[in-house]
């Protein structure tokens, strides 16, 4: 377990593909959303899933029944898990949920967002997200490396119960042992793993900054 999903926002799909290879090693899942999705097509999901574990970042928002095919499709097309906004209520998360428990798959939901306008509007219905998703049995939550503080106070509503994985570290700011040791799972790590000079040996730092952090409690 290196505790590092790698968020794959190449437009390329060779590129996607040659990176995916470099450093699977280092990575638990590859998160996927719509930049490399409408560049390349909904088979990049089948073609990375050779790789690692495939997390559809589609951040669905939508009324439960279009919610319901958003995930069917999802699914169909070999994602492993699912990444849902909140904010559209309990209905829209549990046809989310409904359809990923009937493919044996999983849902993240975002409870706020790690960019600065994420604090904006998002901040003060998070706890209420978090604890929606609880009571939904979700399989996790995006919360932000950016705030690593919010990531604790999200951690208490959800105790050991739901995962959280976590954006936000490197090109936003955030740094990943700091948040790890905030209670995040996993960190999600894009620009700097897939625009460093190697994405092989960014992804090996920062999978060492994860270990040294958890000194063996893994
Ligand atoms: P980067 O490490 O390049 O900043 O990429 C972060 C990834 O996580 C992007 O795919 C972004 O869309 C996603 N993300 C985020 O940054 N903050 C959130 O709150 C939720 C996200 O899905």
């Amino acid at each position: 377990n290196t505790h590092m999903i790698l968020a794959m926002d190449v437009t390329d799909r060779e590129e996607a593909l040659k990176i995916a290879e470099d450093v699977q090693e280092f990575v638990d899942a590859i998160k996927v959303g719509y930049p490399l999705i409408l560049a390349t097509g909904l088979d990049i999901i089948r073609d990375l899933a050779e790789f690692a574990p495939v997390i559809a970042d589609f951040k669905v928002a939508d009324i439960p029944n279009t919610n319901r095919l958003i995930c069917e499709q999802v699914f169909e097309a070999g994602a492993d898990a699912v990444i849902v906004q909140g904010f559209t209520g309990r209905d829209s998360l549990d046809a989310c949920i409904e359809i990923a428990s009937e493919y044996g798959k999983d849902v993240f939901v975002v409870s706020e967002m790690s960019h600065p306008g994420g604090a904006e509007f998002m901040q003060p219905i998070a706890e209420a997200i978090a604890k929606m998703a609880l009571e939904a049995r979700a399989f996790g939550l995006v919360a932000p490396a950016t705030r690593p503080e919010r990531v604790k106070e999200i951690r208490k509503i959800i105790r050991d119960r739901l995962t959280i994985i976590s954006p936000g570290v490197g090109a936003q700011g955030g740094k990943a042992s700091d948040v790890i040791a905030a209670g995040a799972d996993w960190v999600i790590v894009g620009r700097s793993i897939y625009k460093a000079e190697s994405p092989k040996e960014a992804a090996r730092e920062i999978a060492e900054e994860i270990q040294a952090e958890l000194g063996g409690k893994n």
